[in-house]
């Protein structure tokens, strides 16, 4: 199997920064050497071209508070994102993309949903089911899932860039979820996406709930995008996230989950996002990320 490694160095879509620097942490924590010891062989692509915050278009006009923030810089990572995953999976390797803040999974899921149905498993401490409308924040990075099902607008121009419409909400299966706002708890219920709480993987067990994911996510499609945004794991074992949450997943389990993603054969893309190193303790948090790549793309002890 070959995987490119897309780089995607935004941090418009959260409210903290550092985020943006979260695809050099993790090269710098042997993301490439780490994979060909899983038996893939990697190529790195480099990173997408982000204007920095300082860099961008003074005439921007920004939108009001309580609204989608960034939205055009938003747009114009994901759409480019999206055409450099879809040109992976044509050329017959697998999409690695680096994050950057979760907006990026707007992208990844866009690419990897043309001309394909696709499931997704949503790693996550968060739902990621705002909208412009409900966010409380206005950061994008709290919206992916919602803009990828074609809940709330995203339009920001003409065509509405952010729907994938090869992913249907009865193929989305939330994994560890423990953080959620009041509108989004609503736009859950409100839909087919099932969500496994941190509640059930304690009364069942990581290995059983995740066996469920993947049926969701497999049923009818041709194969499985798995977002990764690291604050699902416990603040104990990844402390460089934006928006950490007590009470996650143990280094074990997120390995067990990460080992049945790779047994399943399903991978179609893939993606690390969340990982700030400004707010990390000695890179641990994207050293943590390259395990778990490496054990999704199927490294083993034996
Ligand atoms: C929060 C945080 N619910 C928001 N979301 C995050 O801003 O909408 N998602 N961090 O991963
Ligand atoms: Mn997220
Ligand atoms: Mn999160
Ligand atoms: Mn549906």
């Amino acid at each position: 199997r070959r995987v490119r490694i897309l780089g995607a160095p935004t941090d418009y879509g959260a409210n903290r920064r550092g985020v943006d620097m979260g695809p050099s942490a993790i090269r710098y924590a042997d993301l490439a050497s780490e994979l060909e010891v899983a038996g893939v062989v990697p190529l790195d692509e480099g990173d997408l071209p982000v204007p920095r915050m300082e860099e961008r278009d003074p005439d921007t006009e920004e939108p009001p508070a309580g609204t989608a923030q960034f939205l055009r810089e938003t747009r114009e990572v994901c759409t480019a994102l999206a055409d450099r995953v879809a040109e992976s999976i044509d050329a017959g390797a697998t999409p690695l993309a680096l994050g950057g803040d979760h907006s990026i999974a707007i992208g990844s899921l866009a690419g990897s949903a043309r001309d394909a149905r696709i499931g997704a498993i949503w790693f996550d401490a968060h739902g990621d089911m705002n909208t412009p409308t409900t966010s409380p924040s206005g950061n994008v990075h709290g919206m992916p899932l919602a803009a990828a099902l074609g809940i709330g607008d995203f339009s920001e121009g003409a065509y509405d860039w952010a729907n994938a419409l090869g992913l249907d909400d009865s193929n989305v299966a939330i994994v560890g979820l423990r953080s959620l706002d009041g509108d989004e708890r609503d736009a859950i219920r409100d839909s087919d996406v099932t969500a496994f709480t941190m509640s059930a993987i304690d009364e069942r067990g990581i290995a059983s709930v995740v066996a469920d994911a993947l049926d969701v996510a497999t049923d009818g499609t041709d194969g499985i995008h798995v977002s990764l945004d690291l604050d699902w794991l416990d603040p104990t074992v990844a402390p460089g996230v934006g928006t950490p949450v007590r009470g996650g997943v143990t280094y074990r389990e997120a390995h067990l989950a990460m080992e049945a993603v790779a047994r399943s054969g399903d991978l179609r893309s893939m993606e690390l996002v969340e990982v700030n190193p400004v707010l990390d303790q000695h890179n641990e948090t994207a050293a943590l990320a390259v395990e778990l790549a490496a054990s999704a793309f199927g490294k083993r002890v034996l």
